[in-house]
């Protein structure tokens, strides 16, 4: 070894594998009866996570992908530019997200930048995001009538097609915010038809009303369980909007308040 070698830390396989086993055990076992529990980090699922966090709820999300961002990444035809716009900008320069000013209002940000910060300001908030996990069911009580809670499963083990049988995590709010199939509101309401969801589908493009059409529709849709982002569209029966993301941070900005409102007078 000459004198500039650098002295690493010498580690063994049996305490990588121990240390990383512990503290994962460690997390799930706390997570396992959490505050609220967000299916995807897409950008209104992010959003909900920082606000919930930062409000000191123990918030968890469960994201299917090894990635983070949802549809962010893929942006309009892969084009790496989001357009976002006012009041939205005001979140974004909370997470010291970079706009470009197109018009009076209107905003340019990067992709990357902004998946990764809004995961950051989510992370750094408290919010703990797990990936390659599916929430695949929900988990109800009668008396009164709700969802409290999700069954999750590894990614993986669906695509391989094997018959696994779930983890189960408590919660007292579950956020949908898996984007246009709404698939955690859709099982709900296929597997406990007291619940009465009736989901009409997301409607055709029609960007100027949908936005503020989306965040108003924001919130719950049966006990215990809330719609956020493109989520509320389909369950709602509203028009797309396009590669406009002002409304998916505005939509998870809302749940957030509203399960926080809920959940101090509950
Ligand atoms: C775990 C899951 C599951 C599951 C899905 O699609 P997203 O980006 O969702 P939103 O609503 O935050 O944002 C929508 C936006 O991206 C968009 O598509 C817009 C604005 N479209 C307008 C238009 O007109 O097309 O993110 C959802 C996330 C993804 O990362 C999925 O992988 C994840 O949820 N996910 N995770 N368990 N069952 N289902
Ligand atoms: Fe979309």
């Amino acid at each position: 070894m000459d004198s500039n070698s650098i002295k690493v830390k010498q580690v063994d396989e049996v305490k990588i594998s121990k240390y990383i086993l512990r503290y994962t055990f460690q997390d799930w076992e706390n997570i396992v009866e959490s505050d609220v529990v967000i299916v995807g980090a897409g950008p209104s699922g992010m959003t909900a996570a920082y606000y919930l966090a930062k409000a000191g709820l123990k918030t968890v999300v469960f994201e299917r992908r090894l990635s983070f961002g949802g549809g962010i990444g893929g942006g309009a035809m892969l084009f790496h530019k989001i357009v976002i716009e006012s009041p939205a900008d005001e979140v974004l320069k909370e997470m010291n997200i970079r706009l470009t000013k197109v018009e009076d209002g209107v905003y340019i940000v990067d992709s990357a930048e902004f998946m990764a910060k809004l995961a950051t300001a989510a992370i750094d908030a408290g919010a703990k995001i797990l990936h390659g996990v599916t929430v695949d069911d929900v988990i109800f009580r009668e008396n009164p009538l709700r969802v409290a809670g999700v069954a999750v499963e590894w990614t993986a083990t669906q695509m391989a097609g094997l018959h696994v049988d779930p983890l189960f995590i408590s919660a007292k709010a579950v956020v949908d915010a898996t984007g246009h199939d709404a698939e955690v509101i859709s099982v709900a309401a296929r597997k406990i038809p007291e619940l009465n969801i009736v989901i009409p589908g997301e409607k055709s493009a029609y960007s100027e009303i949908a936005e503020e059409l989306t965040v108003e529709n924001t919130g719950m849709v049966a006990p215990g369980l809330y719609a956020t982002g493109m989520a509320v569209t389909e369950v709602r029966g509203l028009p797309r909007m396009g590669p406009i993301f002002g409304a998916m941070v505005l939509s998870g900005k809302r749940v957030a308040e509203i399960i926080i409102k809920d959940l101090r007078y509950s």
